[in-house]
């Protein structure tokens, strides 16, 4: 127990347990008083006291022994002495120090990871044998809701029980001028009404160890400590202050990398270590500090947030090759896989101690949905980023053998709808702690659900409204803005209730069948209240981005069919950057030389001509022309062809059916100012040509980027 600036320790009379023949457990008869010099005279540690378990139904009367400042004389002389007032008092009551018995919580949030990525969760490309075990010794919950579809804003909800939309953090944050862009607070307010701090008051050691990610990162290092925020001790990685992990990079030859190294600027001491083992580095952290909790008989709360198993993947380097070898996902699974052995050890040193396997709770979800191509949500639709269930519905398992239902061990909950903003006053319950005086939360107390007792939701709807900066993405376009579920219902619509889905998300979880033309009372009942919602809530920028985003979305579009002096400049030419170029068109040349359809200049571009009687296609990049000369001259008539520049820089040329050239420029292609023209290039040209205007016909191009 750490005694800070109180001079008061409780003490519980254990007589009636003793009468009972209640197991008392004697650690040692005396407690150490400790002064710690240097901390102003005032911190104490007794270590270890006397300390039992209690027995249900016991109702131990407390009292307080003031130690006097007179008292200190005990200690001031000494670097440590034996207290011996204590077992005076102890004998003189026939009492021991009881051990603080509140329940310990671990929470573990995992990045980035999809519904159906645990193999409880219908995983079969992986496997996770520690979290499946932690849900076959405890509960699987089905409906679960994390309160954004996107990092820093999820971490803000389940951090503080409220809405994040209420602390101006509703996208990732980035650098500075980004979080301004899109109407962000720059880190979470230290005021927000943190579990952590909650915790702490009510006599809990709190310790981060993981990812941030809500204050401090890229340019923003100026952010209050993770241990303003309600936290004895922190341990982050690249996005947040002070001590900190980052990764190196290890691939299968051997060769070493280092990622994020910039963050050494957001506070040391740093240690570098592969990225494949950073759980454990924050496993390895949080042990200790859970032990020396234990021994001074206090109660923890710890979180465990891991890179894991977000972006970049780094397996371990041996099995990098394999990983590789199978793509994206491959490398996501091998992560994953990796990630579940490094939680063994933590499941296992909580499980394998009596006192802390029967008095600890432990929740494992993850912040928001998977990647595109990386996780998978199963039956769910959307990603990572989406409201739609990919994006927001999380597995949750809980784990905590001494607190739940005995009959709950082993079940899957598939009905109770709550969500992350929920754990803050829930844990509270659990640890008997008040919320800071005047705090509202958003959340609320389902702790008896959490603990098998109940299958009881939340009361009030879940409101979500989507990242300022994700109106189009992962390949959806025109994303919706707001969405509220309430019961079996889900209604998605636009900042001003336009475009309305609706789907029964019980019957329909795929949200495949939009009811939203049959049900228009409810509609317009659940449109209402997530309008009135939003009115309540701070805005961002989306609405301003989403018509941005969507202009450009326009300008992305994938086909265009185009005719012989077309001239698309500015923002209607095409968006070629990144992609893959495929050229399909008919002509009859009249002359040797020639564009035919060209776009970009002598810089950045790509082109099809005719050099000399001669088709060309022709890619510039970083002012380096690369060309695809066809070996023979061209025949008189129509000619038809193919031309396709692939994303890494191959150059095919398709003559009236027969390949006639290819190159490999070796880039992927980057967009140009200058626009797109057939029959001429204008402003700067791509090829060398001797001139730009073609002669004769061109039937329609048609354009193709992927
Ligand atoms: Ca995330
Ligand atoms: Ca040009």
């Amino acid at each position: 127990m750490v005694f800070e600036n109180h001079n008061t320790f409780t003490f519980y009379s254990a007589h009636a347990l003793l009468l009972v023949g209640g197991m008392v457990l004697f650690g040692e008869h005396f407690a150490v008083v400790r002064h710690h010099g240097s901390s102003g005279g005032k911190m104490f540690e007794v270590s270890p006291a006397v300390w039992f378990y209690s027995v249900e139904n016991t109702m131990p009367f407390a009292m307080s022994v003031s130690v006097m400042e007179s008292s200190l004389m005990f200690g001031y002389s000494h670097r440590s002495v034996i207290f011996r007032l204590l077992p005076l008092v102890l004998v003189a009551f026939c009492s021991v120090v009881r051990a603080d018995t509140k329940p310990n919580v671990v929470v573990v949030f995992i990045d980035d990871m999809g519904w159906a990525d645990f193999s409880c969760f219908g995983n079969t490309d992986a496997e996770t044998p520690a979290i499946d075990r932690l849900a076959r010794e405890g509960i699987a919950f089905e409906q679960f809701y994390v309160n954004s579809p996107i990092c820093s804003p999820s971490r803000v909800a389940i951090s503080t029980g409220q809405y994040p939309q209420r602390w101006r953090i509703t996208s990732y944050l980035a650098h500075r001028q980004l979080n301004e862009l899109r109407g962000l607070a720059q880190w979470l307010d230290p005021k927000a009404p943190m579990l952590a701090r909650s915790l702490k008051q009510a006599g809990y050691a709190t310790g981060h160890f993981g990812k941030w990610h809500m204050g401090g990162q890229r340019d923003v290092d100026e952010a209050p400590a993770i241990t303003e925020y309600g936290f004895d001790a922190s341990l982050t990685n690249f996005e947040g202050m002070g001590a900190k992990l980052l990764p190196l990079t290890k691939t299968g030859d051997g060769k070493v990398g280092k990622i994020w190294g910039d963050a050494v600027r957001l506070g040391e001491p740093v240690t570098w270590m592969q990225r494949s083992e950073i759980t454990s580095g924050f496993v390895d952290a949080a042990i200790p500090f859970m032990e020396k909790a234990k021994t001074a008989n206090q109660a923890f709360y710890v979180n465990i947030w891991p890179d894991d198993v977000h972006s970049p993947f780094w397996p371990p380097a041996e099995e990098y090759n394999v990983a590789k070898s199978k793509g994206k996902r491959g490398l996501y699974l091998a992560v994953l896989e990796a990630m579940d052995r490094q939680f063994a050890k933590l499941f296992g040193y909580i499980r394998e101690n009596p006192k802390l396997r029967d008095n600890t709770l432990v929740l494992v979800c993850s912040d928001n949905g998977c990647e595109l191509g990386a996780g998978q949500a199963g039956p769910l639709k959307g990603y990572k980023t989406h409201l739609f269930e990919g994006g927001i519905r999380s597995p949750l398992v809980v784990w905590g053998p001494g607190l739940i239902a005995d009959d709950a061990v082993g079940t899957r909950n598939t009905t109770s709808v709550f969500s992350a903003i929920d754990l803050t006053p829930s844990l509270l319950s659990l640890a008997k702690a008040k919320p800071p005086v005047g705090t509202i939360y958003d959340g609320e107390d389902v702790l008896d659900t959490l603990l098998g007792k109940s299958t009881a939701g939340r009361q009030a709807e879940i409101y979500f409204r989507r990242p300022p900066d994700r109106k189009n993405y992962y390949g959806f376009s025109q994303l919706p803005d707001l969405a509220v579920r309430q019961g079996a219902w889900k209604l998605l619509c636009d900042y001003d209730g336009s475009r309305a889905q609706l789907y029964h998300i019980e019957s329909d979880p795929g949200e495949e069948k939009n009811l939203a033309a049959e049900k228009l009372d409810l509609v317009s009942k659940l449109t209402a209240k997530l309008l009135a919602w939003n009115e309540t809530m701070p805005q961002d920028n989306g609405l301003e981005l989403g018509t941005q985003s969507e202009k450009k979305a326009r300008n992305s579009r994938k086909r265009y069919r185009l005719q012989q002096g077309d001239d698309l400049s500015g923002k209607s030419a095409p968006d070629y950057g990144g992609r893959s170029v495929t050229i399909t068109t008919s002509f009859d040349s009249k002359g040797s030389d020639g564009v035919i359809v060209a776009q970009g200049g002598d810089k950045q571009g790509y082109a099809l001509y005719i050099r000399g009687g001669k088709l060309v296609l022709g890619v510039r990049d970083a002012w380096k022309l690369t060309e695809a000369i066809a070996s023979e001259q061209l025949a008189s008539g129509i000619t038809t062809v193919t031309a396709t520049i692939s994303t890494n820089g191959k150059m095919e040329l398709v003559v009236n059916g027969k390949l006639a050239a290819t190159a490999d420029a070796r880039c992927v292609l980057a967009q140009a100012g200058d626009g797109l023209q057939v029959g001429d290039d204008k402003i700067k040209p791509v090829g060398n040509y001797t001139t730009t205007i073609f002669a004769g016909s061109i039937s329609e191009v048609k354009l193709k980027f992927d």
